[in-house]
Order: structure tokens, then C-alpha cells, then sequence
């Protein structure tokens, strides 16, 4: 691929309602992001996403925007923001601000313009739709739950639809003036200096225009939107127009949220001429998602993890740049996710670490993973703010499971797991804020924040630096971020382990991880010249065998 600005940066996802509070009232803001930018730079992150900071009633924690051109009063002001763009540029570090232009809020004015006059101009910029004598149109689920359908208040048999929640309706792209609203809007902010976009849920914006109903995949007869949503044909030509009126211009950096997209569509999303620069790579957190509840889903397994990611690497060698998470704002915290509780420990979350920094394709940071930061456990269901555990909740409930079990499936797969407040000292509230948090603390803060990470011999934050550093070493670019991906050791139950190999073959990285929790000795298939990276003191070899501790993990010339 023809290289780009973006190729060998570093991501990081910044939850701002969560991150640093500067003024007392208890929500992280833009003036605590900005406060943080050395930070985020020491750590090596180039490129900082901010998740919805726009003006919300907050109902999907912002992903429900009333007003695209004006930052939430709570986050701070224009000025504000103008001030951390500016002070990023001035450390050479990129903003992205997250596009939610599937759906907007019920509070939007179009919205409110739309239910007053549904057969009018703004009538159109939704799906307003007759029912059937008085019921929804189809039997299709909204993502946090209910018919994708909720009346237009007034009329007995008019329904207007959300893929989300019923305060988020979906704007109708199929209208030419939405379409061009949502470029002036786009092109507005990239004038004004952000770097680029991450894109929400985008691959919904094309819908199954047949809209008829389908076989339900839950017992109240209901199917999931996002089935439906792989019935829909020619989003190419929304997304094309996207990026050609404000992409291409601005040479953004984009980034799409796209889930079930099909191999085929890999290379027409982000391949030489795709419509993002990179989408993220979804498939292996999924890799425990048997079905429509979180109360269906099934262990997590080592082997399917690996082998998912590093088939994916295979596949995407030659064609794009994905970008690879192990945790966002929507899943639980990845070493509470990718390690089992038993085996927490400076090493293991430094193997996971290795792990996902190495592979082909740019990282995405979220805030906490630097520090190791895990899952919350809530004692009652009413501490959840998330509107989607909230409904996962009900449902488990609903299918018979006990509040204790239920509460066990939200503390495993939440994603208020990942909105706990940043941890950034061991003082009260974690140094988040001076006054009251908006939300729950994780209890472990004491022993798990950056102040104290950053002291220790074996601090988190310095390994990750480190492997940011490395990735970044001029030497090693055409390894890293060029190079493809080649498995190894795939016959192996615990190791997960791969090459780096430059376009021209020359040069070749080595990165192993002893994936458990025991000792375990790999014969080798080749010498190596240097260590580059070691989560332990020293490396055991003898006659081409390396004797492995629990976890260890390296990276070998
Ligand atoms: O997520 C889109 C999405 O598909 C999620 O609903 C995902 O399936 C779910 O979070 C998994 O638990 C984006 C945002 O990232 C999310 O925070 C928003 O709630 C959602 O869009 C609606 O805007
Ligand atoms: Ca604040």
C-alpha cells in the first residue's frame, strides 16, 4: 500500500465523561484532556480519538447528539476545544472526534421538526412509516432492546425507526439533503483542524429497503436489526460520496466502527482507494458472542482467540492497515477479557500487551489499558448507567437466569466496565475528580493507577511506552509497520506467536508469548541475533530450546 501519514502512529481512545475532571463536578472534560496531552505523548501516542463530546441529553452517553456544531455544556466550551486542538498541534498530535451521523437524538431539531409535521421536509430526514393496525411495521429488534419502531406521538398507526435506542432515530440517508447536511457538517469540523473521524456504527446507515420482517432469532419473535442490516445493498454509494466531499479533500484519517462486514468488502472499505483509511478489527473480541444475549455466551477460548487474529493478519497482509484494539468504550476491559482472573499479573497483561502492539495494522489505545486497568464488579444492577446492560439485565432475567447470575453476565461483558473513571493516583477518587463522580469508582483504584503503576519496577505504562518505541524505531518501520504477518508455533495449545517480515524479506522479528500460566519449553526454528523486548529478566536458551517462565513473553532479531 501506498504510505500514508497515519501508518506508523499510535491510536489512543479517550472516554472524555471518564478521563479528568478539572473543574469539581465530578465529569471528566476537554481542559482535563488537554492537561494530559504530555502524558499522552510521553506514553508515544499520536493520534487522540475522543469519544461523543457534542451537545447530548446523554441518554447513549452522547452517542445521541443534538446538536452537531456545539460541544455538551458539561465537557466545557468551543473555546476549550479550540485550545486543545491547538495545543495538540503544538506537539505535533492529531484529534479525532467521533461521527455519529447514523442516528442523531430525539432531542435533535430535525427530530422535533419531524414529529410535528411527519409528511413534511423534516418528516423525511427519518423513516417514518405506516404500521400494521396500530403495530410496528416488522419484527425487527432495536440493539438495546424493543421494536426498532416507536409511534409518532399523535398518530395511532405512523412509526418512525431507530437501530438503537428510541431516543436515537436513524436519519434517512437515502434523502439527497441529509446526506449533504451531514457533509457540511463533516467538512465544518475538518476546517476547523481535527485530523479526521472515528465513524460509528456506519455499516447501519444502509438499510434492507424491502423492510420486510424475518425469521426471529429470539423466542419473542423478534430478529436483530444488525441481521437485517446484512440484507441491505449499496452502501458503496453513500460512503464513496462521504469520503470523495470531505475524505479525500482533507486527507483525513478515518477510522470506521464496521461490524459483519464481508471479506470481500475488506479491501473496497479500506484498501488503496477505500472509503475509510482503517476499520477496526472486531472479529477475534467477538470470538466468545454466541447469539443475541450476553447470557448466551460461551468461554473464552485461547486457541480460537489466536487462531482468529492471526488468520485475519494473513488475510489482511497484502490488501489494508486495520487497526487493532484488545478493549473501546463498548467491551470490557481486555485483560479482563483475554486473561483469566487467576493469572493477573505484571506479566500476563505485559504478554497481551506485546501481543496486540506487534501485530500488522495501527494500535488503538483505550484509556486504562496503559496501567492494566479491569473490570468493575457492581453489587447492584442499579449502579449500571450503560443503557445497554441495563436492557442485557432485563433480559437475563427474562430468560429465567437468577439476579445472581444475571449480575455475573453484566460484570463479565458490561461495557460500564471500561467507563469507570480513569485511575490516576491512590488519593480519593482516584485523583478523577476533586468532587463527586458522576459514577461508580473502581474499588481497586488504591492499587491499580497510573502514579503508582509508573513507581514500580514493574510498571505497565513503561512496558507499553516501550513497545511503542520500539514499533516507532526508524530501523524497524519495515518490519513493523510494513512487514506482514507470519504465524508460527500454531501447533502449539499455549504459544501465541508470529513473525514480522519486511517487504524485501531482509529482516525479520520474532514475537513470542508463553500464554499460561506454567513454564514451557519451545525448541526453536531458527537462532536470533538480539532481544528486543522481554516482559522478565533474561532469557533462558539451551542448544535452540527456550525454557519459557508463565507468560513470558519476547521479541526476538
Ligand atoms: O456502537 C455500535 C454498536 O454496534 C454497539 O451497539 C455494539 O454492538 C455494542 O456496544 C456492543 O455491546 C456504537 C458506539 O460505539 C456505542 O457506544 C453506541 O452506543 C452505539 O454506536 C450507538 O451510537
Ligand atoms: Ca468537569
Amino acid at each position: 500500500m501506498k504510505k500514508q501519514w497515519w501508518h506508523n502512529k499510535i491510536a489512543y481512545e479517550i472516554y472524555p465523561k471518564s478521563f479528568l475532571d478539572t473543574n469539581g463536578d465530578g465529569i471528566g472534560d476537554i481542559k482535563g484532556i488537554t492537561s494530559k496531552l504530555d502524558y499522552l505523548k510521553e506514553l508515544g501516542a499520536d493520534i487522540v480519538w475522543i469519544c461523543p463530546i457534542y451537545a447530548s441529553p446523554m441518554v447513549d452517553q452522547g452517542y445521541d447528539i443534538s446538536d452537531y456544531y456545539a460541544i455538551n455544556p458539561c465537557f466545557g466550551t468551543m473555546e476549550d476545544f479550540d485550545e486543545l486542538l491547538a495545543e495538540a498541534k503544538k506537539r505535533d498530535m492529531h484529534i479525532l472526534m467521533d461521527l455519529v451521523v447514523n442516528h442523531c437524538s430525539d432531542q435533535h431539531e430535525w427530530f422535533k421538526k419531524a414529529m410535528q409535521d411527519p409528511d413534511g421536509k423534516y418528516g423525511k430526514y427519518f423513516y417514518i412509516m405506516d404500521g400494521k393496525d396500530g403495530n410496528p411495521p416488522n419484527n425487527w429488534r432495536a440493539e438495546f432492546g424493543g421494536s426498532c419502531w416507536d409511534k409518532v406521538p399523535g398518530y395511532d398507526n405512523k412509526f418512525y425507526f431507530h437501530t438503537f435506542a428510541k431516543e436515537q432515530p436513524d436519519l434517512n440517508w437515502e434523502n439527497k439533503e441529509v446526506r449533504e447536511e451531514i457533509y457540511k457538517m463533516v467538512n465544518w469540523w475538518l476546517d476547523k483542524g481535527i485530523s479526521g473521524f472515528r465513524i460509528d456504527a456506519i455499516i447501519n446507515v444502509k438499510k434492507d429497503l424491502t423492510w420486510a420482517s424475518l425469521p426471529p432469532d429470539s423466542a419473542d419473535g423478534t430478529v436483530s436489526v444488525f441481521e437485517t442490516n446484512k440484507r441491505a445493498h449499496g452502501i458503496g454509494e453513500f460512503l464513496g460520496e462521504l469520503r470523495d466531499r470531505c475524505f479525500i479533500p482533507h486527507n483525513a484519517f478515518t477510522v470506521g466502527e464496521v461490524f459483519n462486514s464481508t471479506p470481500e468488502q475488506l479491501e473496497e472499505f479500506i484498501g488503496e482507494n477505500g472509503f475509510f483509511s482503517t476499520m477496526f478489527e472486531f472479529e477475534h473480541c467477538l470470538t466468545t458472542y454466541a447469539g443475541a444475549h450476553w447470557c448466551d455466551n460461551v468461554p473464552f477460548d485461547f486457541k480460537k482467540w489466536r487462531d482468529v487474529v492471526l488468520n485475519n493478519q494473513v488475510f489482511v497482509n497484502d490488501l489494508a492497515f486495520e487497526a487493532n484494539i484488545i478493549e473501546n468504550h463498548d467491551q470490557t476491559r481486555g485483560v479482563s477479557y483475554f486473561i483469566p482472573e487467576e493469572d493477573y499479573s505484571y506479566e500476563s497483561v505485559t504478554a497481551l500487551a506485546a501481543l496486540m502492539l506487534m501485530l500488522k495494522g495501527i494500535p488503538f489505545l483505550y484509556q486504562g489499558q496503559e496501567i492494566g486497568m479491569r473490570n468493575c464488579r457492581f453489587d447492584s444492577a442499579d449502579r449500571y448507567e450503560d443503557i445497554s446492560t441495563l436492557e442485557q439485565y432485563k433480559q437475563a432475567l427474562a430468560k429465567g437466569h437468577s439476579v445472581d447470575a444475571a449480575m455475573k453476565v453484566c460484570c463479565q461483558y458490561s461495557r460500564d466496565n471500561a467507563r469507570t473513571p480513569m485511575q490516576w493516583n491512590g488519593t480519593e477518587n482516584a485523583g478523577f475528580t476533586t468532587g463527586t463522580p458522576w459514577f461508580y469508582m473502581n474499588p481497586n483504584y488504591k492499587e491499580i493507577n497510573v502514579e503508582k503503576d509508573r513507581a514500580s519496577e514493574k510498571s505497565v505504562f513503561n512496558f507499553y511506552k516501550k513497545l511503542i518505541a520500539l514499533r516507532k524505531t526508524p530501523e524497524y518501520e519495515d518490519v513493523f509497520v510494513e512487514g506482514n504477518t507470519k504465524p508460527v508455533f500454531t501447533e502449539e495449545d499455549h504459544i501465541f506467536a508470529y513473525e514480522r517480515v519486511s517487504k524485501d524479506g531482509q529482516k525479520k522479528v520474532l514475537v513470542i508469548s508463553n500464554y499460561q500460566n506454567s513454564a514451557y519449553d519451545l525448541k526453536l526454528k531458527s537462532s536470533f541475533d538480539e532481544i528486543l523486548l522481554n516482559n522478565y529478566h533474561g532469557l533462558e536458551v539451551t542448544n535452540g530450546v527456550v525454557s519459557l517462565k508463565p507468560y513470558q513473553t519476547v521479541v526476538l532479531k
